[in-house]
């Protein structure tokens, strides 16, 4: 299934799915496969349309995980999901061309990759997985990106970068319409430059099928509004309606339901604005 087929005119809800014991806020209550799989349905009765599993832990200074352990993690609940839900666009989360390709073989729709398709092998194994790729800026690796991150021009850096790399796509035989592309909130970024990003998602849309936004939860609001990670939510939300109100395609969120209701309220008023 590629993006035309499951994207629509609106905005679409994804809904994120740890199976992680050092996630950044489930704190690894979703690492057993059953309470997992739970999860997963439970986010699509309340109107996720995509699920992004992801078994390696991007928070910043996170240390990687093995092959090994990250397949474990991810490929049992990826077989068991597409089972059960063979319409729902089912994504996986990983930086590394072996599970990519092992996904994909298991039925998996989308790789999300937030090292952009930069590891040895990673385009020519998602090209040939024949998946949607979803394309994330990142400045720096998870280990180090939060220690100074710096732009003379945020916004059109991230679009020149982004750009190059759906360049880089299709130079290795990548249509740009399997391809979302994202700013990468959180990734290598002051609250000053997600907070560019998050006013300018229109200026990522031209390039590639759509847009992707992921801020839920993130520390951006914890800096912002001095909150918890489970205080969030209502600025989460704000982001996700902004987001919508400029056209993306996706929004990659924890709270699933409150965040289809905001995209609906958000996409309701963009149409009373464009006249239809
Ligand atoms: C994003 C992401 C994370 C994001 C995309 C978190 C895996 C951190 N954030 N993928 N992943 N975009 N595409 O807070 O913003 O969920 S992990």
């Amino acid at each position: 299934m590629l993006p035309h087929d499951w994207l629509t005119d609106g905005t679409t809800v994804m809904g994120v799915l740890n199976v992680t014991p050092d996630s950044f806020s489930d704190g690894g209550r979703f690492l057993d496969a059953r309470q997992a799989i739970d999860r997963a349905c439970q986010m699509v009765e309340d109107g996720a349309h995509i699920i992004d599993i992801g078994g390696e832990s991007t928070r910043p200074g996170a240390t990687p995980v093995p092959l090994e352990e990250e397949r474990r993690r991810v490929l049992p609940v990826l077989r068991a999901l597409r089972q059960a839900m063979p319409h729902v666009v089912l994504s996986v989360d990983t930086m590394k061309p072996e599970l990519m390709r092992e996904a994909a073989d298991v039925g998996a729709d989308l790789i999300n990759d937030v090292n952009g398709f930069r590891a040895p092998g990673a385009l020519e194994t998602a090209r040939d997985s024949g998946c949607a790729l979803c394309l994330m800026h990142m400045q720096g690796d998870p280990q180090t990106m939060q220690q100074a991150p710096a732009y003379d021009s945020v916004v059109d850096e991230v679009e020149d970068w982004l750009r190059a790399r759906v360049e880089a796509c299709a130079a290795a035989g990548i249509d740009r319409s399997r391809i979302l592309v994202d700013p990468g909130i959180g990734f290598g970024k002051r609250l000053a430059h997600n907070l560019s990003l998050l006013a300018h998602v229109d200026r990522f849309q031209a390039m590639a099928a759509g847009v992707l936004v992921g801020a839920s939860r993130k520390s951006m609001f914890g800096q912002l509004l001095d909150l918890p990670v489970e205080e969030r939510l209502a600025p989460g939300l704000a982001v996700a309606a902004v987001a919508a109100w400029q056209g993306a395609a996706i929004i990659r969120t924890h709270d699933v339901r409150e965040t289809v209701q905001a995209v609906a309220t958000a996409q309701a008023l963009r149409s009373a604005r464009l006249g239809r």
